[in-house]
Parts: structure tokens; sequence; C-alpha cells
């Protein structure tokens, strides 16, 4: 009876240590199956979907760069990060409210304008001070170089709850109104529209003017129109592809100021992404700057051609006259150069 009972116990043992070992060859089949079928069909992997803010129309520089960097982010992180770009304002026609909406989450990106942006990142100032820039390439040279990178990294460690990818151009920017302005006291008592910006605000009171904010450049050509401004100021494009030109058919080429674009991401981003993605993305928004600027280049010659051609009156400032709307602005580099004197410096000799 001993006899048998230790049998069948040596048989038990023997057929679990024989089970054991086959499901663990079941087990590592199952594995391998399962890693070839996810090689031969589509993957079970996680994919995200995040949302781009843009105030400009389709077809417009920017814009086009904000496809360009959807379409890079796509296809480098193989469709686990998927882009949606919203134009035309439809998300936030105001810059300050999408700005807003990414500090809280709200948003993934936004493609912004400097300007707005110095209110939450008040040494952005720097880099857009009035006649600080010789031409568009002395810019590209400032904002390629330490000073440029300095000034994303500042957006980040600010604790602004903003990150700053990468720049874009927006050529400079001009005055633009509905009665001739040729020199400073043509400015006296003008009502313009600016960005939300006090920098830009008291640059206009400089020259004699009033500074109005909270009008989105969308609604730009509705208040001059309706007559609730005098005039405002941009670039070629959005002076054309706004309408501007319409209603305010006054253009002074003074090139106050070189205001690049920023591609904004929330701070929380970094929470919706792998850490890979991530690196992905702040890469492919580097990679479409030269994309955009070369988009910029062809549009600020059409748009310029356009509203020409519509019959604008163009006026070029002689260097005297444009050397008095620049005199002006001594008190905005004591009051927004202050502890930045020697970078200041530094962005003067660049190129030098
Ligand atoms: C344009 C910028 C855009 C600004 C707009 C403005 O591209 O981002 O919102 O100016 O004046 O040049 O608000």
């Amino acid at each position: 009876m001993k006899k048998a009972l230790a049998l069948l116990l040596a048989v038990l043992t023997v057929f679990a240590f024989v089970s054991c070992g086959g499901d663990d060859e079941a087990a590592s089949a199952s594995t391998t199956s399962s890693t070839t079928a996810s090689t031969s069909s589509a993957p079970a992997q996680k994919t995200v979907t995040l949302i781009l803010s843009e105030v400009h129309a389709e077809g417009y520089p920017t814009t086009l760069a904000d496809y360009e960097f959807a379409r890079l982010v796509e296809e480098r992180t193989e469709g686990r990060v998927k882009i949606n770009v919203y134009s035309g304002g439809t998300l936030y026609g105001e810059e300050t409210g999408s700005i807003e909406a990414l500090q809280i989450g709200d948003l993934d990106f936004a493609r912004v304008s400097a300007s707005p942006v110095a209110s939450y990142v008040p040494a952005l100032n720097v880099i857009q001070l009035p006649y600080l820039y010789r031409d568009g390439d002395h810019m590209w040279q400032v904002l390629n170089g330490p000073i440029g990178q300095e000034m994303l990294n500042e957006i980040e460690s600010s604790g602004s709850g903003l990150i700053g990818l990468c720049y874009y151009d927006a050529g400079a920017r001009n005055f633009y109104t509905t009665t001739p302005v040729q020199s400073v006291a043509d400015m006296a008592g003008l009502k313009i529209r600016l960005q939300n910006n006090a920098m830009m605000v008291e640059m206009v009171q400089l020259l004699g003017g009033n500074g109005v904010t909270g009008i989105g450049p969308n609604e730009v050509y509705s208040a001059i129109s309706q007559g609730t401004i005098d005039g405002a100021e941009n670039n070629w494009p959005t002076y054309e592809s706004m309408g501007d030109y319409e209603a305010a058919p006054y253009f002074i080429l003074d090139g106050h100021t070189r205001v690049p674009e920023i591609l904004l991401a929330s701070a929380n981003v970094v929470n919706k992404v792998s850490a890979e993605d991530w690196e992905i993305i702040k890469e492919c928004a580097k990679d479409t700057q030269e994309y955009e600027i070369e988009q910029w280049a062809l549009r600020e010659e059409s748009s310029r051609e356009k509203v020409v051609a519509a019959g604008v009156t163009v006026y070029e400032p002689t260097a005297e006259e444009l050397a008095e709307f620049q005199a002006k602005m001594d008190p905005i580099y004591a009051e927004y150069g202050a502890g930045y004197e020697d970078m200041i410096e530094e962005i003067l000799n660049t190129g030098l």
C-alpha cells in the first residue's frame, strides 16, 4: 500500500513537472505569436491627438508651417501623436486667449506673435525693441544664436506654463492709417490698434498717438471701418490677408519693430506624450523654421504687390524722418532694456 502510494506520488510529480514545462512552452509560443501578430497587423499602441491654435487663415505662411509641423510629428512618431490645426482664429481670435489656454492646459500648441507673449515673459521684450535690428538677416542671426535660444529657455524657466519651440518670420511692422502719416507729427492723436503688449502701447504714446489693445487681428478691419480706431500696424501679409488695406490705405514704411512669431506648447504637453515623443515634437518644430522663412519671403512679396496694385499709398520716410521716429524710443530702451544692457549691446553688434 505504502509502495503504491509512493509510486502514485512519483507519477504525479513527473506529470506535474512535464505539464509545467509544457505550460512554459505554450506561454512562450503565445508571446512569439502575439509579437508576430503585432508586426504583421496594426499595433495596439497608444495614440494622442493634440490641438494647435492659429489666428491666420489657410495658406498664410505660419499656417502652412503649422501643418508642416503636424505632418512631421505624425510621420516621425509613426502615428502616435497627431496634431489638429485650427486656423483663422476659430479657437482663439485674440492671442492672449490662446496663451492663457496653454497656461492652464486647455490648449496644446499655439502659433503666436512674441509681442503678447512678453506680457507673460517680460524678458521677451528685449528681442522686439523698436528699431533694434538693421534688417531681417540681422534678426535671424540673433534668433538662431545664443540669445535666441536663451529667450526660448526663458519662456520655459520663467514658470509661465509655456514652452517656446521655435521662431518664425513675421518681417517688419509698419503703421497704416486712414489719413496719411509721413512724420512723427502726423501721428498726433491717432488711435492705433496694437497687440497686447504694454511696451508697444508706450511706443505709440511716445510718438504722440494712443495705443488701443484688446482687438484681435481679425477684428481690425471692422474696428477701422467703424471708426473705433484710426489705424493699426503690421507686416505686409497681415495687412493684406486681413483686408485692413481696404479700410486704412495709407501705409508708412517706418519698420518700427521686427517681432518674431513663436510656436508655443503648453507645459502640460509633456504629461500627454512619452519622453521620446516629446523630443521628436521639439525637433519637428525646429525643422519647420526654415520652411516658414521661405514661405514668408514669398508671401511678403506677393502681399505687397497685391495691396500696391489695389491702390494703397505707400510712404517711404526719408532717413531724417525715420531718425525722428527712432529718437522717440529712448525712454523705452531705458525702461524695458534695464538689466539687459549687455544683451542689447550684443544684439546690436551681432553680424557687424
Ligand atoms: C501678425 C502676427 C499675428 C498677430 C497679429 C496681430 O502674425 O500672430 O496676432 O500680427 O497684430 O503679424 O495681432
